[in-house]
């Protein structure tokens, strides 16, 4: 995956746009942390890139296009798509006189922005993300009255809707995969969503967040006579103060079949799932046992199966990432942009540049001897063998990605794990100045 191809052949009616779009996309995804102004080359560059956001025949949809297509060939070549759903609020506090934006949290006089709802594609084989297959921009226009009625609610357009809109945004770009299955949080534990899921003819992992009535009684009531299918050990990740910890727990699984719930006023056929619970039944003193479910369309009748589940589901944490990177890693909140419109297609322009640092970075996890592309130049792979001499640089992305880490600070031990968002961009931003100086150094200094 190479940053340029993935924007090229956007289409914006305009050659000199097209070309506009590359040159800001190439520089601002050297290092994605810098403001416009501070990556800009000079005025002219600066002045070019806001027209560029605010032309009015660039939109999101366009600049996103390219990559699209991209993440669906990659899609076609892996039997299991994991398409991951989830939402994120970029909250713009410096842009109060931006038109355009809404609320984006509950509290009066609270900061105003959009709400972004994503789609990434993820290999079911081995969890590397692809892409983005799909994006939706929500602006929350004021908020609804407590006291509205049911049939009110039902009657307007609702923030759910998103999840539905994934779903058939990824059927119309990948109408023809095999398997593609929907992975969501538990906002998305929704009877019609899971029934248009089934009616789409695609599969789900998503987190149980209610106790559904089922056709005998209700979901928690059916797993409490449910079969255990084992006990494993699992990881339990470090989470703000409290400490990442193993902890052993039992899986139980069953096939439900899941009633239209009272707000469709109980209309609507039965809806087969299965279940899997994950429970932890002691757990160390002080601390909240693990408790979850997961509703799937996938065969849960062995603990293998179960565990598969599983995997699929805990590809979620790479869209928390992408989010991540989209903020952090690429700073969108603290983009100077004066239109609605603009900050939108910075939005577009950045989510392809945080799509691609999501891929560069699952590279360092992809076991060694694993052929991939990895879309590195062999100059700076000559960089990269002349500033490590002790080690042995080759094609695998596994090292390389290591190795641009420790440019950008990564210490690199075992105990380190993978390196970070920010020291490998620190560490691509350096290796693509030295590869600059590389070609200007003849101009210098001379050839020899
Ligand atoms: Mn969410």
């Amino acid at each position: 995956m190479e940053l340029s191809e993935e924007f090229a052949g956007a289409q914006f009616g305009d050659q000199r746009l097209y070309e506009r779009c590359i040159q800001v996309a190439q520089r601002v995804g050297s290092d994605p942390t810098l403001s416009f102004p501070r990556i800009a080359e000079d005025w002219g560059w600066l002045k070019g890139a806001y027209r560029f956001f605010s032309n009015p025949r660039v939109t999101r949809e366009k600049i996103l296009e390219p990559h699209v297509e991209h993440t669906v060939r990659r899609c076609m070549k892996a039997p299991v798509v994991l398409a991951v759903q989830d939402t994120t609020t970029i909250t713009y506090s410096h842009h109060l006189h931006t038109e355009g934006l809404g609320p984006v949290d509950s509290t009066p006089g609270g900061g105003l922005g959009m709400i972004v709802h994503t789609v990434l594609a993820v290999d079911g084989a081995n969890r590397q993300p692809f892409g983005v297959l799909h994006q939706e921009v929500i602006i929350r226009h004021g908020r609804f009255p407590k006291t509205e009625t049911y049939q009110q609610r039902l009657g307007r357009k609702r923030e759910s809707q998103k999840w539905i809109n994934g779903l058939w945004g990824v059927k119309r770009v990948l109408p023809a995969h095999p398997k593609i299955l929907h992975i969501c949080d538990r906002e998305a534990d929704i009877y019609l969503f899971i029934k248009e899921i089934l009616a789409a003819n695609e599969g789900f992992v998503i987190r149980g967040g209610r106790n559904h009535s089922t056709e005998f009684s209700s979901v928690i009531n059916e797993l409490s006579t449910a079969a255990v299918r084992g006990a494993v050990q699992i990881h339990v990740p470090r989470n703000g103060t409290r400490p990442g910890r193993n902890a052993t727990v039992e899986i139980q699984s069953c096939s439900v079949r899941m009633q239209a719930p009272k707000v469709v006023g109980h209309r609507g056929e039965q809806v087969p799932v299965n279940v899997v619970r994950v429970k932890e039944p002691n757990p160390p003193p002080g601390q909240a046992a693990l408790h979850w479910i997961l509703l799937t369309s996938e065969p849960v009748d062995t603990l293998e199966e179960c565990l598969t589940s599983i995997r699929y589901y805990q590809a979620r944490w790479l869209i928390e990432d992408f989010h991540k990177g989209l903020k952090s890693g690429c700073n969108i909140e603290e983009r100077q942009l004066s239109e609605r419109q603009a900050l939108e297609n910075a939005l577009g322009l950045f989510t392809v540049i945080a799509a691609h640092l999501l891929y560069l970075r699952s590279l360092s996890a992809v076991p060694l001897g694993q052929p991939i592309e990895c879309g590195f130049s062999n100059i700076q792979i000559k960089i990269l063998q002349a500033k490590f001499p002790k080690e042995k640089v080759t094609m695998e992305p596994n090292t390389i990605i290591r190795l641009i880490a420790r440019m950008g600070g990564f210490i690199g031990r075992k105990s380190d794990g993978n390196p970070g968002w920010l020291t490998i961009m620190r560490g691509i931003s350096d290796l693509l100045l030295i590869e600059q100086g590389v070609f200007l150094a003849p101009a210098v200094v001379g050839k020899g």
